[in-house]
């Protein structure tokens, strides 16, 4: 492997402002440039960084990367792909691809749900799955239907609609109304009656009765659907308890409304099994994915549809369009060539079944870490992790940046914090020898900070 060129890292040393260009996403740009974090290459469980030091990934990138880094099928299927056909125009044209991964995607996914519309991240998927229930319930003669549910907490990307249902209030406080008529369910976190819970959390089932009292408020009938993740990731890890999701399904249900899952971080084993819908037992209406589609190595997204929503569309004129929607580089052939390699290495190596077969370890190395200082809160399903600090008087988030930055410079260890939680997902094909340095280093670091 050839040594990356760290001209960069060198020019950031001697000179911050070289930096400067670049307008970094989701990221305090001044304070990053004054010391850069910056990696140059990946492999396996490890990244990079400019001084050549090996950063074990606690975080599958982004929750991207499931098979781990620069995985050789996954490359050689990108190299050949751009060698064979970059791009063809993907609206009245097609390319073998997109119907090649539709078809793996819907064999992979809860029977009903045999379509895929495909986008190019997460973000897009929420936007395109809003946009194909408005659809849905007009071509019904249910054009009333016009209002969103989204949750407390929630995170579903950052175009207007996924913000207009998501729950942070830092994505949203600075953009103006967002679309019209959302509503929100109460979030479940609960540490009062369910902190360092092993897996999902005892109390909160009935949380989903929440939206009941929307339904009530609103009528049924304005309600067009309902979002949720089925574990909340960028907010911190937040778990369903048992029979929630079950819960929200029925109501959905009895009331006419689609219910979709945003399973952009759940999806493609996080939790074991494809998707998070199924170690539920739970089947939405439409199912969005990103991340780890491609395992990260191209930008992808999708939404899966029932075929009760999709055969709405399928009628009338065939000549006629039937979803005036799309974007130049859905299903682009790269990121499907990605995509079907992350698919074949995902099935060759069980990846899968990994979460699984660790949980319980994971689980219990993680919850090793109770009684630390400041420590409020462990969480963990599949191969998912949090801990839970105590925010600083006055400064929150301040405590969970420190661990984050002192795991990356001092321990080797890349996690992601997000307010003062540390957010944990590493790569499935992790060993316990590494959920061990994981767990260690993470300590280590908790100890250090104070
Ligand atoms: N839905 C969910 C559930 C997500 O987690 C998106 C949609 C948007 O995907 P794109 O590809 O447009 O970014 C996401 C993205 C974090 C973190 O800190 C998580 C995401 C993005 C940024 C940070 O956990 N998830």
């Amino acid at each position: 492997m050839p040594r990356p060129d760290s001209s960069l890292s060198t020019l950031a040393r001697q000179a911050p402002a070289a930096l400067d260009a670049y307008w970094m996403p989701f990221t305090a740009n001044r304070q990053f440039k004054a010391s850069p974090r910056l990696l140059v290459r990946a492999e396996g469980m490890y990244y990079h960084d400019v001084d050549d030091r090996p950063i074990l990934d606690g975080a599958a990138g982004l929750w991207c990367c499931n098979a781990g880094h620069a995985r050789s099928r996954i490359v050689q299927a990108i190299q050949q792909q751009a060698a064979t056909l970059d791009f063809a125009p993907p609206f009245q044209m097609g390319t073998p691809l997109p119907f090649v991964l539709a078809e793996r995607l819907a064999a992979l996914a809860p029977a009903s749900l045999n379509h895929a519309f495909f986008t190019n991240s997460g973000s897009e998927a929420v936007d395109t799955a809003m946009k194909i229930v408005l659809a849905y319930h007009r071509l019904r003669g249910e054009g009333h239907r016009t209002r969103f549910i989204g949750r407390e907490k929630a995170y579903h990307g950052v175009g207007f609609g996924g913000m207009s249902i998501g729950g942070l209030p830092n994505n949203r406080k600075t953009f103006g109304p967002l679309l019209p008529g959302s509503d929100f369910l109460r979030h479940t976190l609960d540490l009062e009656r369910n902190a360092f819970s092993p897996g999902l959390p005892r109390h909160g089932a009935e949380l989903a009765e929440d939206l009941e009292r929307l339904i009530a408020l609103h009528d049924a009938s304005t309600i067009a659907a309902v979002f949720v993740e089925p574990i909340a990731g960028s907010a911190g890890v937040i778990l369903p308890a048992p029979g929630y999701l079950q819960r929200l399904r029925e109501i959905c249900d009895q009331h006419g409304i689609v219910l979709v899952f945003d399973e952009v971080i759940t999806g493609f084993g996080r939790v074991g099994n494809a998707f998070a819908a199924q170690r539920f037992g739970v089947t939405p209406d439409l199912l969005t994915l990103a991340k780890g589609l491609t395992n990260g190595a191209v930008p992808m997204g999708a939404v899966l549809v029932s075929d009760a929503i999709h055969g709405a569309f399928m009628q009338g004129p065939a000549a006629a369009i039937e979803f005036f929607h799309g974007y130049t580089y859905s299903g682009h052939p790269l990121a499907c060539a990605a995509a079907l390699a992350a698919l074949d290495t995902y099935a060759e190596e069980h990846l899968f079944e990994r979460a699984l077969e660790l949980g319980d370890y994971w689980q219990e190395r993680l919850h090793s870490l109770r009684g630390l200082p400041h420590v409020v809160d462990i969480r963990n399903f599949g191969l998912i992790g949090a801990v839970e600090l105590m925010p600083r008087k006055d400064a929150p988030g301040a405590r969970g940046y420190e661990v984050f930055e002192r795991c990356f410079r001092d321990g080797q260890l890349l996690v992601r914090c997000t307010g003062d939680v540390i957010a944990l997902s590493p790569p499935l094909i992790l060993e316990r020898s590494h959920i061990d340095r994981i767990v260690d280093v993470l300590g280590e670091m908790i100890r250090a900070t104070g």
